[in-house]
């Protein structure tokens, strides 16, 4: 079996927090296959020319790190990569900046990153490369020559064909995006949505199992919804630092009722909407006034990207609203606060919180939703409130699934679950436990990989 060569925006290097699940699962299928090598950018930004690249070795896995020159900062990752193709994916036409300079340090990154790469790759190594910064990597890694597997996998939505016909550049990514042997996504939806955008418009053949012929190759384009690992979770919410973390917020909160929100600050996990919803609960509900907290956590993030200052602003205004409005002397009813927090925290807070509000208005997936249900006491559990538009929903329907623009129905649905009986709340934990297990982050990246395998040896997978 050849090597495993991860390659993505960011590396988590030896020494560096692997605070995602999502690093250590890498990090995990890279140790299992016995040798591999992990490539991408190193964070680091220096002025002018980037000179070679960093090995660093761990156990068996070799990790190859690239700095971006200060203008590749700007132009791919936070121009084209965070200013045009998050917005689109993400449904926000209206928010995408189109700048053909940009698109142009996009592509001109993901051929000097395939090019520093390549005299490193052995004929049998298995490629799997991550997300939309890299979009263009397969193909510039086929243009030089490379004729092994190469597998491609999506962290974010791929929208509905319209939509992304609106990037200016949709048909060369999508040329790109045909040199990979294997194309996965998180849904069924995100998966069907790119079959037809191809069909529609690149004529291309849709054939059974997700493969699908298009610009001379034949491609596989399936869905590989992403995972946890539920019992870390499990763990680190009855860990002491997890008790620690709960208990200090307990002391605070009282025996009023926890609806907490954990998620990045980005116009796409609809901050705004949910303020706007605990702020009608409490406008509707003069009973539950007193009663309950919203505690919301988000850390700014990209903040030199005009969009996240502003959204920073915006939330800042509605709980200082809320707040202002119903504030008494021993309670307020929206705490926010604007940093990160250890997973081992976050979980303890999910266990304490009666409430998981989880609504994006568009998710890829969403682990929060499956790291808040790993977290739950079986014998008490919280309630999992979740947009219709995160992946997570379309395997999760046991939770409260909302509209998040629908402000007056995510304010019900935040009052429903408050008020649910002990037995409704098990019923509906349960099956979104069996859900977060059937589905965690070793089934993922084995399921990827087995079928990347399946391909590479000229098999069906
Ligand atoms: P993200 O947009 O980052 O990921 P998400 O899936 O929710 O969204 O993952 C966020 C992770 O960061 C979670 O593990 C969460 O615990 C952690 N986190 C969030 N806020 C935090 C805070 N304040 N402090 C500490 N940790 C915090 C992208 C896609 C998603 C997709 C994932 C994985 O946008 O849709 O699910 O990749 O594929």
């Amino acid at each position: 079996m050849g090597r495993l060569v991860v390659v993505s925006n960011r590396v988590a290097a030896p020494g560096e927090t692997r605070a995602g699940g999502l690093a250590v699962a890498l990090a995990e299928a890279l140790a299992e296959r016995g040798s591999g090598v992990w490539f991408g950018w190193s964070g680091d930004v220096v002025p002018r020319e980037v000179r070679g690249v960093r090995l660093i070795a761990e156990g068996t896995t070799e990790f190859v790190l690239s700095d971006l020159t200060e203008a590749e900062h700007e132009g791919y990752y936070l121009g084209f990569a965070n200013r045009a193709l998050w917005p689109v994916f993400h449904y926000r036409v209206d928010l995408g900046r189109f700048d053909e300079g940009e698109f142009d340090c996009y592509a001109a990154v993901n051929r000097r990153l395939a090019r520093a790469l390549l005299p490193i790759l052995r004929r049998d190594d298995l490629i799997w490369v991550h997300d939309y910064h890299l979009l263009l990597f397969g193909q510039e890694l086929r243009n030089d020559g490379w004729q092994g597997a190469l597998g491609f996998f999506l962290h974010i939505p791929f929208p509905a064909p319209e939509v992304f016909a609106a990037l200016p550049q949709h048909q060369r990514l999508a040329r790109g995006l045909a040199e990979f042997d294997l194309v996965g996504f998180q849904t069924e939806r995100d998966a069907a949505n790119f079959r037809r955008y191809m069909a529609d418009s690149h004529g291309a053949e849709l054939l059974a199992d997700g493969r699908l012929r298009a610009f001379g190759r034949t491609i596989v384009a399936r869905a590989f919804p992403i995972g946890i690992d539920p019992d870390e979770f499990g763990r680190l919410a009855e860990s002491d630092e997890g008790r620690d973390a709960a208990a200090r917020v307990a002391r605070i909160t009282g025996d009023r009722a926890l609806v907490i929100g954990v998620d990045r600050m980005d116009y796409s996990k609809g901050l705004p909407e949910r303020v706007h919803a605990f702020g009608r609960l409490l406008d509707d509900n003069e009973d539950l006034r007193g009663r309950v907290n919203l505690l919301q956590i988000a850390p700014p993030s990209r903040e030199s990207v005009d969009a996240y200052r502003d959204l920073r602003e915006e939330l800042d205004r509605l709980a200082g609203r809320v707040n202002g409005d119903y504030s008494d002397l021993d309670w307020t009813p929206i705490r926010y606060l604007a940093r990160s927090y250890s997973r081992g925290v976050l979980a303890g807070l999910y266990r304490l919180a009666r409430v998981g509000l989880v609504t994006p208005l568009r998710d890829g997936m969403n682990l929060v939703a499956k790291e808040y249900v790993a977290a739950q006491n079986p014998d008490d559990p919280g309630v999992l409130i979740l947009s219709e538009f995160a992946g997570a929903a379309e395997r999760m329907g046991a939770a409260l699934l909302v509209n998040p623009h629908d402000v007056g129905a995510t304010s019900e649905a935040i009052r429903r679950a408050i008020e649910m009986p002990r037995e409704e709340r098990q019923e509906r934990w349960q099956a979104l436990d069996r859900e977060v297990r059937e589905h965690d982050v070793t089934r993922w990246r084995r399921d990827f990989l087995s079928a990347l395998d399946a391909l590479a040896a000229g098999a069906a997978p």
